[in-house]
């Protein structure tokens, strides 16, 4: 007799119609098959899938280039479809299940003909944890089902574990034609059911990664009380050796990946890996708080990243020690065989593709990386990986991070009052739009926790959700919120930012083992400048009172701002967010 699984599989197969079902068993033998595919047999119009990079550089490395039109996340095409709208809530594109199925099918016949379906087992967490999820994604694109098991735990071990049980999350992939107009990136969250077609980008295709890590288990985390969120997750150890641990939401191409691996520009304090992207944050049997990364890997942007930057994940692209690593929409140094891209140690090369495989010519202006360009890698080549990974209990937290990409108004860092007042600096969160999404860059977007786009529900529950969880915990992390972006009137950054940021986490540190005390402003708790450790960087005294400055009248467009977005949730906006709001409107003089 067939199993679920099975049976689903067949049903899938009878409608995309493939040449061939194939069952991925996640070894390395397999993968090198399935790279050698994509760089022979399969193609994404002109463009073989895989490009065989120098492997002396960057070892197991290949190239990809993407469909022109498919580069980001495409928000507009995202679709969370409840039995009804207002599950959804406003901060969701909605379509009742019924008709998205029906559209879904229609576009599904026939979708995968001539190609391979292949079938991915996998695991999203540590099998042995008791917060993971079993999943089985299809798809009918090499780059998809490889990048799977660079980012999640792959491998024919989870069949087993699924075994006759319906208990698994599903994920329906195609890339169809790439036709934009018929891209659809669907969430049926009561049926623990992703189903993506025309798009292999990341975001879109990976379907464990935003799809249901965030998506679809953001709404498991509603109804079984844990919260799924797009955050790092970090252990800080100090001198003497404690570690502590933290996560910190920021939204896409903000920082997250730098500070999962932050290289301390402070002697004897050092920045452990545990994720660059998302959390599961349960509450664990002694009350306190854990997270675990349910990814093994990262899907990280590309321009920007340097020995200067990010050595540690320069070092990580480099290691070698796992099987493969894709580079995608990077250019191509063509007289070195390798990746390429805005920000990278050297000189510009001489003889570059851009990341459509043109002739690169610099006069242009344009960039030849894209701005989107990616690496995926495996974490456990990352030297900075920490040895609580793979920790099946998770992490414990002690304090969670909000921030934002803010040129003006947010100080580089301050704490909030207490849980409540914290939920609500994560509700009002704002950020200036990266590459990472289709939207414009460099406007101002409300984005709640980094969740406005994959919060799978109405973000008023789920703001409701937050403020509860505090009273089922024993002891609540700190919270606090950070801006590494502030700039001069000249336009110059005042923070440097990177490797410095571990003076902001000292902080947080000794505030939360009460070593010392914080200035109180209308918005959270400051730091004495004092207590700022400023040993070996140089900042003039005035610059930094300006990095903590909050000025009430600043405030009170922001406060406009926030109570228009609020606004959008009418009466489901739960009384603690009203009333963090009203607190403040009267703290910057607008009650
Ligand atoms: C990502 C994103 O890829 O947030 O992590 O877009
Ligand atoms: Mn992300």
């Amino acid at each position: 007799m067939a199993t679920p699984l099975e049976e689903w599989v067949e049903e899938c197969a009878d409608l995309c119609k493939p040449d061939k079902v194939y069952w991925c068993d996640g070894s390395e033998e397999e993968a090198c098959r399935i790279v050698k595919i994509g760089m022979t047999e399969e193609k994404i119009g002109d463009n073989k899938i895989f490009y065989e990079l120098d492997h002396k550089t960057y070892p197991n490395s290949y190239l990809h280039r993407s469909h022109p039109t498919d580069v980001a996340r495409t928000e507009h095409l995202t679709f969370v479809c409840h039995p009804n709208k207002e599950i959804a809530g406003p901060n969701n594109n909605w379509m009742h299940p019924d008709e998205a199925k029906k559209l879904l099918t229609k576009l599904s016949d026939g979708c995968m003909r001539g190609r391979t379906m292949y079938v991915l087992p996998y695991m999203m967490g540590h099998p042995d944890s008791r917060y993971a999820k079993a999943c089985v994604q299809l798809t009918d694109v090499s780059y998809v089902a490889v990048s799977m098991r660079i980012m999640t735990r792959m491998g024919k071990n989870i069949l087993k574990k699924i075994g006759n049980s319906k208990d698994f999350v599903k994920g329906i992939h195609s890339v169809g034609d790439f036709d934009p107009n018929k891209r659809y990136i669907m969430h049926f969250p009561d049926e623990n059911l992703v189903w993506s077609i025309g798009s292999g980008y990341g975001g879109n295709a990976l379907l464990g990664k935003k799809c249901f890590s965030l998506r679809i288990a953001s709404w498991q985390g509603f109804r079984e009380g844990w919260l799924a969120e797009h955050m790092a997750v970090i252990g800080v150890e100090d001198p003497q050796g404690k570690v502590t641990y933290m996560v910190a939401a920021m939204p896409s191409a903000c920082g997250k990946t730098n500070l999962a691996m932050l290289n301390s520009a402070l002697p004897g304090y050092k920045v452990w890996t545990l994720g660059d992207d998302i959390a599961w944050l349960n509450i664990g049997p002694d009350g306190r708080l854990y997270a675990i990364n349910p990814e093994i890997g990262f899907f990280g942007v590309a321009p920007g990243t340097s020995m200067k930057t990010n050595p540690n994940m320069i070092l990580t692209l480099k290691a070698g020690m796992f099987y493969p690593l894709f580079f995608t929409n990077t250019a191509l140094n063509t007289d070195t065989n390798e990746p390429w891209w805005e920000g990278l140690d050297g000189a510009v090369p001489k003889n570059l593709l851009d990341w459509q495989g043109r002739k690169y010519d610099p006069a242009t202006g344009t960039k030849a990386a894209h701005p989107n360009s990616r690496f995926t890698v495996s974490i456990y080549q990352c030297p900075t990986v920490s040895k609580e990974f793979d920790n099946p209990k998770g992490v414990p937290i002690s304090a969670i991070i909000f921030g934002g990409r803010r040129t003006k108004l947010i100080p580089l860092v301050y704490e909030s009052f207490n849980w409540q007042h914290g939920v609500f600096c994560g509700a009002r969160m704002a950020s200036e739009t990266t590459a990472a999404t289709t939207h414009h860059t460099g406007m101002l977007r409300r984005d709640p926790m980094a969740m406005i786009s994959f919060c799978g529900y109405n973000m008023a529950d789920y703001f409701g959700h937050w403020l509860g969880m505090d009273k089922r915990m024993k002891h609540a992390p700190r919270i606090f919120c950070v801006n590494w972006f502030r700039i001069d009137e000249q336009g110059k950054f005042m923070w440097p930012g990177f490797g410095e940021n571990i003076r902001v986490l000292k902080w947080m540190i000794d505030r939360i083992e009460n070593r010392v005390s914080a200035k109180e402003t209308p918005i959270g708790r400051v730091p004495h400048l004092k207590d700022l450790e400023m040993k070996g960087l140089k900042i003039p005294k005035e610059n930094l009172e300006k990095l903590f400055e909050v000025k009430p009248d600043e405030w009170k467009p922001e406060v406009e701002e926030m109570q228009k977005f609020f606004g959008q949730f009418g009466r489901k906006m739960p009384d603690g967010i009203v009333d963090e709001l009203n607190n403040l409107k009267r703290k910057v003089n607008l009650a």
